[in-house]
């Protein structure tokens, strides 16, 4: 066969977190703006309003995780988010700061991308609790690739209190 490695279909998840503005709308419109681009979400978890994470003195987020089907090169999608960002007012100034919308790539199927402006599996998923606990809601038994760990057992390395923090705000 020479078909290549990659190719098909992915599960992708994303992480969509908003602090500024109408933050609910933000995140629905973020998602409405990606499906409009070509991607199909297949899951989403509810909305969980978190205490700010690196940056203490900013207003509390809203976050959650949708999963996505694409059979897209993740180079691309990263494009796709960074156009949704700038469209709904996504200014970048401070690292960790309040934002209106951001959008990361937590995982794309199995893939690991290690590049500057990259990276797969998302550096710092393993101990953020407003990203486990939503992603926890929609795919418990996900493994990631290389600790091969799934987010279940992820979010069990997770202080019960940071656990605790994120609270259940609405659905979409
Ligand atoms: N995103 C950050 C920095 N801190 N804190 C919470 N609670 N939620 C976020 O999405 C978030 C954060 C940088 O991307
Ligand atoms: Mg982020
Ligand atoms: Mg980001």
């Amino acid at each position: 066969m020479d078909t290549p490695a990659i190719a098909g279909n992915n599960t992708l998840f994303l992480g969509f977190g908003a602090n500024l503005g109408d933050r609910a709308a933000n995140l629905r419109e973020a998602l409405n703006l990606l499906e409009g681009l070509g991607l199909k979400a297949v899951a989403a978890s509810a909305m969980y309003e978190t205490p700010p994470w690196g940056i203490q003195e900013q207003p509390a987020f809203l976050n959650l995780v949708a999963e996505f089907e694409s059979d897209l090169p993740p180079g691309q999608v990263l494009q796709m988010i960074a156009q949704v960002e700038h469209a709904l007012g996504r200014v970048r100034t401070q690292r960790y700061g309040p934002r209106t919308i951001d959008i990361d790539i937590l995982a794309f199927g199995q893939q690991v991308v290690a590049k500057p402006e990259l990276q797969i599996p998302h550096p710092q998923l393993a101990v953020r609790a407003f990203v486990l606990v939503p992603w926890a809601e929609i795919a418990p038994d996900f493994e990631l690739p290389g600790s091969g760990k799934s987010v279940m057992e992820l979010l069990s390395g997770i202080e019960a209190a940071d656990v605790e923090a994120v609270e259940t705000w609405g659905r979409l």
